[in-house]
């Protein structure tokens, strides 16, 4: 009996499970482009098209492969709308009983496929390092799920960078020589970029025509779209980025929107790159003497460690973490993240970009529009829906993590043993934002302070019952308690002067 075989968007991989499993000889594989997949949240339009993009490419290179597929467009007349609902249709017309799968990246989809009433199976998806139960068994009993621990594990597992049993340059970890502020100017020329070929083109008009009121622009799309292009592009960083990721892998510049940063995420998290393709590159230009240990070890680390960690998480953690908000945190989204005017430089530099390329780097995610939403007490689901539907390598799987665990610390705790949070003095070292901003970075109260210099206080004086035993945190409570009692009631009032501004809708 025939069986469909779904490959979603972001399965692109031709070693994917549910095709390894099928027969090409009387198996149909089915992929469709769907309003239920791109409505759910509102994708930034580059990230529609990407996926679209590179869905087609894909069906015409499994076709090329013999494979039969069924391919629904978004403007086919006979779209149902879901992944369920094409299942559905093809089932009928194929009279096929039975659905390969593999296993998708979010449980709300995972939940759509469980509810087909079809004989369905969803393989796990084995596109990662470390399986979930591998994940599962490594946390089983740990009191805190240290990244550093497990990424070692995986560096023995892979034997990336390893001699023997011992880690390449003596360390396993080089992130102390990965802090540089910004340097005087960037010698790499960004990304590979690829000019949309006709096929690429009908897809941005169809993106354009359909998504014209999502948040982000279409124009000058130049991701790749096959796995060729991003072979490419990996290969273009490897030799003109990878020597100084390291070393500028936490700066920011207004003017330079990708500095030395892969910008791989996108194409990993779809399939058109694997995992260990990518850092198998890395090392080889680490051996050939092309490239320093530090910049290596960095990138590896974030591959193997923190990409498969929060992956371990996500699914550890269940369908519920993504409601969690331990710190009670209520504020509405202001309007500044979907590109409402804001007179903090670092945040309209991060949104603007965001808005331009469906891309930021982490450390503008994590230190800027993070660290801000924190400090503000912003609801953690809306930042995660905000995430998820702006970056163009954003997927539940990973993003939810990073944003209600790592940046938001919904979590409780789970993924970073204290908030990510900071004052303007931080993105100031690491940023050359502050000088051309209309707020003063030095200024600590008035109406020309540094938000977060204002904010950064009043976080830690709220939240002082959750955080004041906390040994890492020690210090901060120690210098806020040292300070002048007048002092402190004037930060507070002119940070609660600054929040109910941002309520009201003005621009801050
Ligand atoms: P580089 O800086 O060049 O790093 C190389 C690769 O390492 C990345 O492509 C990615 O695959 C991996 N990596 C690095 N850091 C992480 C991390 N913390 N978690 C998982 N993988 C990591 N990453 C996503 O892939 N998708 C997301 O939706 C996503 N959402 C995030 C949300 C927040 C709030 C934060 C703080 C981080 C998020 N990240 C996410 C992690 C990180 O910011 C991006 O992976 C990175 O910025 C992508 O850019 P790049 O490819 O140039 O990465
Ligand atoms: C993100 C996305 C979008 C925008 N559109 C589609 C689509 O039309 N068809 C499809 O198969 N997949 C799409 N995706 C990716 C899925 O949403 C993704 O598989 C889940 O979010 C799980 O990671
Ligand atoms: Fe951002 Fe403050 Fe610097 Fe302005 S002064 S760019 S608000 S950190």
């Amino acid at each position: 009996m025939v069986k469909l075989v779904l490959v979603l968007g972001d399965q692109l991989s031709e070693g994917i499970a549910a095709l390894r499993e099928a027969d090409p000889a009387c198996d149909v594989v089915v992929m469709a482009e769907v309003m239920g997949e791109a409505e759910y949240v509102p994708h930034h339009p580059k990230k529609i098209a990407l996926i679209f993009a590179a869905m087609r490419k894909f069906a015409a290179r499994l076709e090329g492969q013999g494979w039969r597929v069924v391919y629904t467009p978004l403007d086919h007349p006979e779209n149902s709308g879901t992944i369920a609902g094409e299942l559905l249709r093809h089932a009928a017309a194929f009279g096929a009983d039975e659905v390969l799968a593999t296993q998708p990246g979010e449980w709300r989809l995972i939940a759509e496929l469980d509810a087909v009433p079809l004989r369905l199976r969803q393989l796990p998806d084995d596109r990662f390092i470390a399986t979930q139960a591998e994940f599962a068994d490594w946390a089983k009993g740990r009191k805190q799920l240290r990244m550093e621990w497990f990424y070692r594990d995986m560096r023995r597992k892979t034997g990336l960078l390893m001699v023997g049993d011992e880690p390449a340059g003596g360390q396993w970890n080089f992130d102390h020589e990965n802090r540089k502020p910004p340097p005087e100017g960037i010698d790499f020329k960004g990304p590979m970029r690829f000019s949309p070929g006709g096929d690429v083109a009908e897809v941005l008009a169809l993106v354009s025509a359909r998504f014209a009121v999502n948040f982000g622009s279409l124009d000058d799309f130049w991701f790749a779209t096959d796995h060729e292009q991003a072979r490419q592009h990996l290969a273009h960083w490897v030799r003109h980025g990878l020597p100084r990721f390291g070393d500028y892998q936490d700066a920011m510049m207004g003017g330079e929107r990708f500095l030395y940063h892969a910008i791989v995420g996108l194409y990993l998290n779809i399939g058109l790159l694997d995992p260990m393709e990518v850092c198998q590159a890395v090392e080889d230009a680490w051996k050939n003497g092309d490239a320093p240990i530090n910049a290596a070890e960095g990138f590896i680390r974030q591959i193997i460690g923190w990409r498969e960690y929060v992956r371990g998480i996500y699914f550890l953690e269940g369908p519920e973490y993504v409601s969690r908000n331990t710190l009670n945190h209520k504020r509405d989204l202001p309007w500044l993240y979907w590109g409402g005017e804001t007179k903090m430089r670092c945040m309209a530099k991060a949104v603007e970009q965001t808005r331009e390329e469906a891309y930021a780097h982490h450390i503008q995610r994590l230190m800027v529009t993070g660290n801000f939403a924190l400090l503000a007490g912003v609801d953690p689901a809306q930042m995660h829906e905000w995430y998820l539907a702006v970056y163009a390598d954003a997927f539940e799987w990973v993003e939810a993590p990073n944003t209600i665990g790592m940046s938001q610390f919904a979590d409780g705790g789970i993924v970073a043993s204290k908030p990510y949070i900071s004052s303007g003095n931080y993105i100031n070292k690491m940023s050359d934002y502050c000088k051309d901003c209309a707020y003063k970075i030095k200024d600590k109260t008035g109406e020309d302070a540094c938000p977060f210099n204002l904010l950064y206080w009043h976080f830690l004086d709220r939240h002082r019952v959750r955080f004041r035993g906390n040994p890492r945190m020690a210090n901060m409570y120690r210098t806020w308690d040292r300070m002048d009692g007048e002092k402190r009631e004037t930060v507070q009032a002119d940070a609660r002067r600054f929040l109910e501004k941002l309520d009201a809708g003005e621009a801050v």
